[in-house]
């Protein structure tokens, strides 16, 4: 079993306490790595060591081409190693190597963006009020950046933070989730090949509790980005409070696709069952509430039955698997959990409903693709995140309703509608609340686009122009042109 090692000011170190975590291979259930327990020691010294490079001239003292050069090598060694670091990633979190390459070859597109767009953050010169004064602004890094994952995209979300916060000039301590660090510390290799200076990029590796939370109360951290549970979220938010750091937060989701009778239903029933079932439901942007248009309520169901019956369960690493494990043990029960859950409170299960037996499962934590129909708004199911392949069909009559329903959950991260109609799609995109809105297609993303959540899903976009705007920090410089500051006790 590999022993892996953390990266902290430059060098590959293990944790101070000599400390070690398994992480498991989700389709065998059994250790395949180990990596470092770090704590807070370990978050101290990569704290200092990110604080050091911070001041240091040879991360300051780069032009911001030159910021923008390095991201550039970084994406092309990344680029080169895709493959590799897919298959790291399918192994320890149990998502498709399908899916986790083509994310793998994506996110070095992130890096080129936000490379190109390191030397083009610009400040402004303002009119003045005030005769004789000369006024602009200068947009600046915040420091340094607690970059804290979760384990469905390892290193796309970890791409999403990294990325803007390199190019805005910060520096950066990457704490991976337990689940699934091994891709991150592969990721690290990269750094001192592209020419990053020591420090620059730190990654502590450790439990949320013991390298998390020391990461985001030390006072060294100007700004937390996090993706991750909305308890974990709202608990990092309390703790920043405390140090009135600033806070991206991209948590979880409960997003509605919508399907109407005047839609393409062969496009439609793909996208619902791509919505739910791609990456076994673990995924934030989960289309995890079916809205289903009263006409064709029976029909569609029985489509999408038909369709989800057909999912291929198996090894991530096949080629030909459609619906892979979920990631970790907890999760697991809590998926089954929830389909106890949902038959508590009445709802009918259509399909699956509990472990998946299959022999091609292994001894993997498998379960079943489920559907439950009669569910209700106001149950559980209807409103809590599962986090797995677990979909709730919900019929209604208008727009209204759908959008009464749709809006009806404490989260607002996406929802889907699918539709002919423009007038209908221009409508629902204008009332739904949910930070992206997918008409006829779900699940699509772009390192060009701003990606972040209404309501509990969190705040902050990661994405777009907007991404590097949460890194930076304005600045106001006031020059007196003409000398005229003669008033010792008064403001001018
Ligand atoms: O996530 P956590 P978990 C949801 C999903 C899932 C639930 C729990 O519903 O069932 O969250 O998953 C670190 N201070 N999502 O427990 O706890 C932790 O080590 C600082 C949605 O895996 O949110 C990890 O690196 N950090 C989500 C990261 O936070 C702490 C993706 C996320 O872990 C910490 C994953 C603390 N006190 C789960 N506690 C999405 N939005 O995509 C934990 N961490």
């Amino acid at each position: 079993m590999n022993k892996h090692r953390m990266l902290v000011d430059g060098a590959w170190v293990d944790a101070a306490a000599g400390e070690w975590l398994e992480s498991i291979n989700p389709f065998t259930a059994n250790a395949w790595a180990l990596i470092p327990r770090g704590r807070k020691a370990d978050v101290d010294r990569a704290v200092d060591a990110a604080k050091k490079a911070f001041y240091g001239k040879d991360w300051r003292g780069l032009t911001a081409s030159a910021r923008g050069a390095l991201l550039r090598r970084l994406a092309e060694l990344l680029a080169t190693e895709a493959d590799r670091l897919a298959e790291i990633e399918s192994t320890d979190n149990g998502k498709l190597i399908s899916e986790m390459r083509s994310q793998l070859h994506y996110v070095p597109k992130w890096f080129h963006y936000f490379a190109g767009l390191s030397d083009k953050i610009e400040g402004r010169v303002l009119p003045s009020d005030k005769p004789g004064f000369f006024n602009f602004t200068r947009e600046e890094p915040l420091g340094v950046v607690a970059a804290i994952t979760p384990w469905n995209s390892p290193l796309l979300l970890a791409a999403w933070k990294l990325a803007p916060a390199l190019a805005a000039g910060n520096t950066v301590v990457l704490k991976p989730s337990e689940h699934s660090s091994v891709s991150a510390l592969a990721f690290g290799e990269l750094f001192e090949k592209a020419g990053f200076p020591p420090g620059a990029v730190n990654i502590v590796t450790g439990l949320g509790n013991e390298a998390g939370e020391p990461l985001i109360t030390h006072p060294g951290v100007a700004k937390i980005a996090f993706t991750g549970g909305d308890r974990t979220g709202q608990a990092v938010y309390e703790q920043a409070a405390r140090g009135i750091k600033r806070v991206t937060l991209e948590l979880g989701g409960k997003s509605a696709n919508i399907v109407f009778d005047d839609a393409d239903l062969d496009q439609a029933v793909n996208g619902v069952v791509a919505g739910i079932f791609a990456a076994t439901g673990q995924t934030c942007i989960a289309g995890s509430r079916a809205l289903i248009h009263r006409p064709i309520y029976d029909a569609f169901v029985e489509r999408l039955i038909t369709l989800a019956k057909t999912a291929r369960m198996g090894n991530p690493l096949d080629l030909s698997t459609q619906v892979g494990p979920i990631t970790t043990r907890p999760q697991y029960e809590k998926v089954l959990e929830y389909m106890q859950v949902a038959k508590g409170e009445g709802a009918v299960c259509l399909l699956g409903g509990g472990p998946a037996q299959r022999p091609e499962c292994g001894t993997g934590w498998f379960v079943e693709p489920t559907i439950f129909a009669g569910v209700r708004p106001e149950m559980r199911i209807a409103n809590e995140e599962v986090f797995g392949p677990l979909l709730s069909l919900i019929p209604f009559d208008d727009e209204e309703e759908a959008i009464r329903v749709a809006n009806s959950t404490i989260y607002g991260l996406a929802a889907g509608v699918w539709t002919s109609s423009i007038r209908r799609a221009l409508a629902m995109s204008e009332r739904l609340e949910a930070g992206t809105v997918w008409v006829n297609c779900y699940r699509v993303t772009s390192y060009m686009t701003p990606f972040g959540g209404f309501k509990r899903s969190g705040f902050g976009r990661e994405g777009g122009m907007e991404a590097i705007r949460e890194y930076l920090q304005t600045k106001s410089v006031w020059i007196d042109m003409e000398g005229k500051t003669a008033n010792p006790f008064g403001l001018r």
